[in-house]
């Protein structure tokens, strides 16, 4: 039904946008449910879409871009008004998102970013990652000052934009400090499971009592990795420090208990500022900016961790 039957037919008159809004179609092509962050972001976006009177379409890939693209294309054929992608990895998309294009559906980007024109897309909601990688990297530099520190590195999806730059912000926090060396670096797939069979190889490999610190690209990982050190007779946060990323409830818990040492806020709320920019821009044509940036902070054990875990532990991570 077009939004002018719409608005006749219906006895209460609604603002346009919330008008329009009532009468949307939105696809969603979230990646899985990897992590508890992942888990939080399908919760807050079936959520924010509820608020507005959105139909949404979910379809979960888990983990592969073949299903992501399979969605896609089937958000197309039904004539959805808009697509919202969260990319498991950065290539392979611009043919897919052409077919968007040339169906005239809005397509937006949630949470990490892809090598595509970015005609392709109307607008990217992420947090700055190279950023996030480079507080943690700067928060190890202040934590062990002139002492070496022998470094394990738990990397993401390989291929994923947060792990490609999480990686890099991070060798420039520890940039100029020969005392900070990474020698063991490999993926976990943003996993819990992965996480801590990746750690046990890394103490099995290295020697417990060679690791400095472990630097997780999300605290899933990382709280994986707490099971493999507490396993291998090590005190987590103290004989190894941890950092990681997305300030899940359960590594706000394990900084309170003293077993990880400091994380990085992911918020989980990309769709709010993403169908803020789809609802202005389908009902007068508003273009975003290319990029919507999200707020990263850093906590650590100065924080009222306990509390903060009490305030999140209930909001669908
Ligand atoms: O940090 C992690 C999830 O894409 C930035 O993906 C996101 C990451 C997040 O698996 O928990």
């Amino acid at each position: 039904m077009n939004i002018k039957a719409t608005l006749m037919a219906s006895a209460v008159i609604l603002s346009p946008v919330a008008a329009l809004a009532a009468d949307l179609t939105i696809g969603f092509s979230q990646i899985g449910s990897e992590s508890g962050w992942r888990a939080a972001e399908t919760t807050v976006t079936k959520q924010e879409a509820e608020k507005r009177g959105i139909t949404l379409k979910f379809a979960d890939a888990q983990q592969k871009q073949e299903n992501q693209i399979k969605a896609i294309r089937s958000f197309i054929a039904q004539g959805v008004d808009a697509i919202l992608i969260a990319p498991v990895v950065a290539t392979g998309w611009d043919e897919v998102l052409e077919e968007a294009q040339d169906a005239e559906i809005p397509v937006v980007l949630l949470d990490r970013t892809v090598d595509a024109p970015d005609d392709l897309y109307l607008t990217a909601v992420t947090s700055d990652l190279v950023h996030e990688g480079k507080v943690a990297g700067e928060w190890l530099v202040s934590e062990m000052g002139d002492s070496d520190c022998r470094i394990v590195e738990l990397q993401g999806t390989t291929g994923s934009s947060p792990a490609i730059d999480r990686k890099t912000g991070f060798e420039q926090g520890i940039d100029g400090h020969a005392n900070l060396e990474i020698v063991r670096s490999q993926t976990g797939d943003f996993t819990r499971s992965q996480g801590k069979v990746v750690m046990e190889s890394f103490l099995k490999a290295e020697g417990g009592d060679s690791i400095c610190a472990l630097y997780a690209h999300n605290d899933d990982m990382a709280v994986g990795a707490i099971q493999a050190i507490k396993e291998a007779g090590l005190k987590p946060g103290e004989d190894i420090k941890i950092v990681a990323i997305d300030a899940v409830p359960d590594a706000h818990l394990a900084i309170a208990q003293g077993e990880m040492n400091a994380t990085i806020e992911l918020t989980p709320n990309m769709a709010g500022p993403a169908l803020d920019a789809l609802e202005a821009y389908l009902a007068d044509g508003t273009l975003p900016p290319k990029w919507i940036q999200t707020e990263s902070k850093l906590f650590t054990a100065s924080d009222d961790n306990q509390s903060i875990y009490e305030m999140k532990k209930d909001l669908g991570y």
